[in-house]
């Protein structure tokens, strides 16, 4: 009983919240590499400010962000120290195709994730790769709009093609796109779309949308032609929504609510549209132009597991129900009166997880991979740099309980769990620094300022124990 032999421990990262290295080796400019800090963010992230450049007046922490583009050997051996089993890490495209479309690969960025990788498996590290963690190369959105056209479905597939070939017999494990769902919520951020007044966003977002549907499962084609032994799975920004009532409107509400996001994985896991989306569709006005064959490939090449981030769970409403909002993420949700929140206002639910991993798995029936988990704090090092993180700690070993339930109580099949910036990372829906979610702490500030030190935290002998047996530890330690 319990977590399953090989069960895949481990922590994640995306290139562009760590690596830094904006123009080292050959690197072209992506979409995530100009979105600043500041009151403005929001408005880069959702398509309304057009920021395609650098501009003098912001802070862009992705430029450097950690530094993890030289510090990769000394991070790696951190993780191996704590035992990680796998490390959930993407490829930045342009490192690999700095505009997107040229023929030939850059061979420097191909090199990076080769000894990236090397030196897992030095560990026996099984790294979890996401093919696009939200970015998209600046010259494919100003030449082609980014997603919004469908030749992004051949830069994507060369890409893939490439790193497949390339990384054959170092990685077997592949996400797609991270969050596929972030499309409706931070189209920029998740696919480089850009408005220009006037225009229909749901039409553009949706029709982007089948573009990397169908890239995705392109990529599952290749990859599994390439290796057999190739694993693809998609990403989605998980939880479920609950109804704010017994008010059958408000059941109704969650209902529509969750189908907004299980849409995308109807489609990466059963292999087309589902009725409720296409009347959806129908009724907004909206028409998916598709080509003859998008349809087969959907349906042929559906993914071989189901990854999601789980942060916290969701509410809806109906209009007739008087709600109190929360912000702080993305996603719009309302207070639940019955969880309390962290200091970014994203409600803390561990049942919840149990519940989404549930609801997922009898909706999917494949094996599920929690790749995203954790908590956002502020964490206070003392006079000799160490962070006792107990909040933390809490917070993860009631999510890994939960875990654990759902695959004794429920009989859950999960993969394995890659907790969310197992070393401090810049926040994607922020880009604050102040947001922390590591084991390893980094020292470096909101503007930009520190040494890079990394320190261990109390969480990282926590997380070591956990690890060390299989997840049977769960106790915080004096
Ligand atoms: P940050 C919002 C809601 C759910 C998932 O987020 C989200 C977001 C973005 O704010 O993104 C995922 O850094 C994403 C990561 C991100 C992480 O959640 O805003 O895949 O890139 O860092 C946490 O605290």
């Amino acid at each position: 009983m319990g977590f399953p032999d090989n069960f895949l421990w481990g922590g994640a990262t995306a290139a562009n919240q760590c690596e830094g290295g904006y123009d080292k080796g050959g690197r072209g400019l992506a979409n995530v590499d100009v979105i600043p800090t500041g009151p403005d963010r929001r408005a880069v992230i959702t398509g309304k400010r057009n920021m395609l450049s650098f501009e003098t007046e912001y802070f862009y922490p992705a430029k450097e962000a950690i530094d993890m583009y030289t510090h990769f050997k000394e991070d790696i051996a951190l993780f191996a120290e704590m035992g990680f089993k796998t490390y959930r890490l993407s490829i930045a495209w342009t490192r690999i195709f700095p505009k997107g479309d040229e023929e030939t690969p850059n061979e420097e960025g191909l090199q990076f994730y080769q000894d990236l990788f090397q030196e897992c498996q030095k560990y026996a590290i099984e790294p979890l790769v996401t093919i696009t963690h939200f970015d998209c190369p600046i010259h494919l959105i100003k030449e082609y709009g980014g997603w919004r056209n469908r030749k992004m479905i051949d830069f994507y597939e060369k890409l893939c093609r490439v790193i497949f070939e390339r990384y054959q017999g170092l990685v077997k494990y592949w996400l797609t796109f991270n969050e596929i769902n972030m499309i409706l919520h931070a189209p920029f951020l998740g696919a480089g779309l850009t408005f220009e007044a006037g225009e229909n966003e749901e039409q553009i977002k949706y029709q982007a949308a089948h573009h990397e549907l169908v890239a995705s499962a392109l990529a599952t084609k290749i990859a599994h032609e390439i290796d057999p032994d190739n694993q693809v799975g998609c990403m989605l920004a998980a939880a479920s929504y609950y109804s704010y009532s017994c008010n059958p409107k408000d059941v109704w509400e969650s209902k529509q609510s969750d189908r907004g996001n299980y849409f995308f994985i109807d489609v990466q896991s059963r292999g087309a549209y589902p009725t409720y989306a296409l009347k959806m569709l129908a009724k907004k006005g909206i028409t998916i132009e598709q080509s003859k064959e998008d349809k087969a490939l959907l349906k042929a090449h559906t993914v071989d597991f189901i990854s999601f981030s789980y942060y916290a769970s969701r509410v809806a409403a109906s209009e007739d129900s008087d709600v109190q909002k929360t912000e702080g993420n993305l996603f719009p949700t309302i207070k639940n009166p019955y969880l309390e929140a962290s200091e970014w206002g994203w409600q803390i639910d561990p049942l919840g997880l149990r519940i989404t991993m549930n609801d997922l798995y009898d909706r999917y029936q494949k094996p599920l991979f929690i790749v995203e988990n954790g908590l956002g704090a502020v964490d206070s090092p003392d006079e000799n740099g160490f962070v006792e993180d107990d909040y933390r700690i809490a917070y993860l070993s009631a999510h890994i309980k939960a875990m654990k339930d759902a695959i004794d109580e429920d009989g859950v099949p999960l993969l394995g769990y890659t907790s969310w910036g197992c070393i401090d990372l810049v926040s994607a829906g922020t880009g604050e620094m102040k947001k922390r979610y590591g084991y390893i702490y980094v020292d470096l500030d909101n503007e930009g300022h520190g040494t890079l030190k990394r320190s261990k935290k109390k969480s990282f002998y926590w997380y070591k124990q956990v690890i060390a047996t299989n997840g049977e530890d769960l106790a915080q330690k004096e």
